[in-house]
């Protein structure tokens, strides 16, 4: 960590060289962190310190001097803000004025000091107490019928946190709990439970330090999870292949430079992937199909080249697979992809020639209405030769939120069949309810449709992160109650019900200390390891709660009192609420007060890294694709692939800055990418201001205007702009078909001069 002359910091020990410390330097000296930021800093990811609030990615056993990156700074930073909404701000803005501001100048007001109530009156949130906010919440809540309430979570919350979450909803009885998750890997959840019988990754960090060859689809890790790159880039030093698919040329998946060696100061750069296709947005099915095509040819001509053990043991269906990759024409597979053939055999080669080779995707592969596809071709390419269940090889999804896999281990799901309810009934004596509950995309649609009542979110900004914001908004203020447990003023807060509060709490890297003893909380990472996290910085506000305290109060005021929920015990002593956590799940979280702090995180298991298959053949599943290409809809002239993104400068929702600076995009965010060719084909020029209409089939207006028209090497077809900004062009019902996650990754689109 170093001090700039003009007293900003900046850390001296960032990845990815020095434009990310400027970067650094720069938030630093923008977001004017506490005094407790430094060293909240130097304990991110260690055994015994503060996990990251950032991405979702492991923390290794021996973490480096500074375990963390640029932008899990920026989040820290961001957290420990000293600038403050307090009920002054609110005093001074109405809530139609504050609709006015941009996403980052809302954030930047700072952090939430007080619990605040909407006054309908003045149009203005008006401080309250924390007994008065609880009093009404619950009563509201008794009123209505309990299926017609959403308690949203998003990623952040703790293991404790959500478990209590969960479990107030079944007491209350619904199981309305739709997650981050759902706008993001639930695609991955369910497509991995049907094909390999366990919803999440099968990697842990030893098998990235022994595979030959990764295949990358559609994960920005540059941006988005970041120490990451160092794994990358230890294999690629060991002499393994990355291959990467991807419509965009990515710079931090290209090459690398570590600012703690001699590479710093010799200007030299690892490269991390390999090879690089760049193939058009919803094409990777059928990317993946010419790979095993080339592969079926292979075996046939040389043969050795499937796993054929592997095949009759563990797998069923491969006959029909093999059918259709044989039946798919190159041609047919070239004209979906805009790949040349050469190029998917080379690929293929990689694959044939690596005796352990891993599968990794992001948003990419998720946010499509063929995202389920997607992620089981992965699957497929994978298990011709036999890739998962042994050292080196795998699955791996790479999640966002920092614990957003964690969520849905302790019972943040709406798929009642994925929890233990007769655990659950047993332990508390009561009859959880059993009606599948809403997802992010049926949530929003009962919204729409006046079905609920109240929305309850832990965390996010859900009206913001959805899509269809137009739609969303004008239904949201219809709800009863409308309550948001946050750190910061967002979009989706200036939205209220008949009745809303806002509720300030702790972040992660604040002591929270309870009846004198500072509280552990736990998160699970990408790779299923839990990790302690204990905050250390001094609160924002003396008036904040922590989450876990937010959570038993009001179900405390809204539940009936029940000896077996130590709601009262929970508030202060998570260690209590971790008793539970094993009592409902001792597989997985056995001996947990005893394991928080086990170096590297603790590994809660995982089936199918055992080879033991808990789908319906009891086997690894063989998918054949429903289609081609994952759009959900027939190429058109004039109607585009929308690839919706996040900067280098973001964080979802928050905007941090204005800088993409890894794809060069600086000091504006409202742009439209496109090709060269594309746009003298659509008679564009740099500069000019466009608008973007959404696919209308079903009569409501999608327009985002103002856009400024930016050349960018894209595939044929394809468009790319910002998330959240483009999400108004996003309808609801474009969604991945199994799972109803959002397709932002190819949203039909139109644009007019
Ligand atoms: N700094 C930072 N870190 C974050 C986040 C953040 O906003 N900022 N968000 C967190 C969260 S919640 C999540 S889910 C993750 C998101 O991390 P990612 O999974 O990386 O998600 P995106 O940035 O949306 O983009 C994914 C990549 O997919 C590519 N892509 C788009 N369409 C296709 C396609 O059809 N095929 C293929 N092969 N590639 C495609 C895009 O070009 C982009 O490189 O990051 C987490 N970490
Ligand atoms: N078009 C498009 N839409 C997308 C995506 C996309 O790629 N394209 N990505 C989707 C994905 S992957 C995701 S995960 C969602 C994200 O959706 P969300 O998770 O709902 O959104 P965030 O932007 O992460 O939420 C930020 C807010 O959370 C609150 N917050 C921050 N930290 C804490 C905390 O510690 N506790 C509490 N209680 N509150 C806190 C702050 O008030 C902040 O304003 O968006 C989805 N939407
Ligand atoms: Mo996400």
């Amino acid at each position: 960590m170093a001090r700039a002359k003009d007293g900003t910091i900046y850390y001296s020990g960032a990845e990815g060289g020095w434009g990310s410390l400027r970067g650094m330097a720069l938030v630093a000296g923008a977001e004017r962190p506490g005094p407790d930021a430094l060293s909240a800093l130097a304990r991110l990811n260690k055994p015994g310190g503060m996990m990251c609030t950032s991405c979702a990615w492991t923390k290794p056993a021996k973490p480096h001097m500074f375990e963390f990156c640029e932008n899990g700074a920026k989040a820290t930073m961001w957290d420990l803000t000293t600038r403050r909404a307090t009920p002054a701000f609110f005093a001074q803005h109405s809530l139609t004025e504050l609709r006015g501001w941009s996403d980052y100048d809302l954030e930047q007001a700072g952090r939430l000091t007080n619990p605040m109530r909407y006054d309908r009156a003045t149009d203005k949130y008006v401080p309250c107490t924390w007994e008065e906010a609880y009093r009404a919440i619950g009563s509201k809540l008794r009123d209505i019928p309990a299926k017609e309430a959403i308690f949203y979570a998003s990623g952040k919350a703790s293991l404790e946190t959500s478990y209590a979450w969960a479990l107030f909803a079944r007491l209350y009885g619904h199981n309305n709990l739709p997650d981050s998750s759902n706008m993001c890997h639930e695609t991955t959840s369910v497509a991995l439970k049907s094909t390999i019988g366990a919803p999440v990754g099968t990697c842990l960090l030893e098998d990235f330090e022994h595979c030959d060859a990764i295949f990358f689809f559609g994960q920005n890790t540059g941006t988005n999870s970041p120490r990451f790159i160092h794994t990358l880039a230890a294999a690629r030093k060991r002499g393994a292949k990355i291959v990467t698919f991807n419509p965009i040329y990515e710079k931090g998946l290209i090459e690398f430079r570590n600012p703690q060696s001699a590479q710093m100061i010799t200007g030299g750069k690892t490269k991390i992937s390999s090879h690089y296709y760049q193939l058009k947005a919803g094409s990777d099915i059928a990317a993946m199909l010419g790979m095993a095509k080339h592969i079926l040819a292979e075996e046939d001509r040389i043969g050795g080249v499937l796993d054929h053990a592997f095949l009759a043991q563990h797998s069923h269906g491969f006959e029909a697979y093999a059918e259709t990759v044989r039946a798919t024409s190159w041609e047919t597979i070239e004209h979906e992809t805009g790949l040349d053939r050469a190029d998917l055999i080379e690929a293929a080669n990689v694959y044939i020639q690596a005796e352990r080779a891993i599968g990794i995707w992001g948003m990419g592969l998720t946010q499509h209405h063929g995202g389920y596809d997607n992620v089981a071709s992965v699957v497929n390419l994978m298990l011709l030769r036999g890739n998962i269940g042994r050292l080196g090889a795998g699955v791996s999804p790479v999640r966002g939120h920092s614990n957003v896999q964690g969520q849905r281990t302790v019972g943040i799901s709406e798929k009642p069949e994925l929890v233990p309810l007769d655990r659950l009934a047993e332990q508390y004596g009561f009859e959880p309810p059993t009606e599948e509950g809403y997802t992010t995309v049926t949530g929003c649609q009962a919204i729409v449709a006046g079905k609920v009542r109240a929305f309850l979110g832990l965390g996010g900004n859900f009206l913001r992160a959805a899509p269809d914001h137009r739609v969303m908004e004008k239904a949201w203020t219809g709800m009863d109650l409308t309550v948001q447990i946050a750190t910061k003023l967002n979009r989706g807060q200036l939205f209220c019900g008949e009745t809303a509060y806002l509720l300030p709490c702790l972040v992660r890297a604040e002591e929270d200390i309870q009846n004198g003893t500072p509280q552990v909380v736990t998160m699970e990472d990408s790779l299923s390891c839990i990790h302690g996290s204990i905050g250390k910085a001094k609160p924002a506000s003396p008036h904040l709660q922590s989450e876990m305290a937010i959570v038993a109060a009001l179900a405390q005021a809204t539940l009936e009192p029940n000896p077996r929920v130590p709601w009262a015990e929970w508030s202060t002593d998570y260690a209590a609420v971790r008793d539970a956590i094993e009592a409902t799940y001792p597989d997985k979280f056995r001996d947990f007060n005893q394991r928080l702090f086990t170096p590297g995180g603790f590994f809660k298991g995982n089936t199918a890294r055992e080879r033991d298959w808990q789908t319906k053949s009891g086997k690894a599943e063989f998918t054949v694709p429903g289609a081609l290409n994952a759009t959900g809809f027939a190429a058109e002239e004039g109607l585009y692939r929308l690839i919706t993104l996040r900067s280098n400068d973001q964080f979802n929702t928050t905007v941090y800055g204005y800088s993409d600076r890894l794809r060069g995009i600086e000091g504006k965010r409202d742009v439209l990418l496109i090709n060269p060719t594309e746009m003298a084909r659509a008679g564009l020029r740099e500069g000019q201001r466009v608008a973007l209409v959404g696919d209308a089939s079903d009569g409501v207006d999608r327009v985002v205007e103002g856009l400024e028209v930016l050349p960018f090497n894209l595939p044929e077809g394809c468009l790319a702009g910002y998330y959240p900004e483009l999400n108004p062009l996003i309808a609801l019902r474009h969604h991945d078909q199994a799972s109803h996650t959002p397709a932002a990754k190819s949203v039909p689109v139109r644009i007019r001069a």
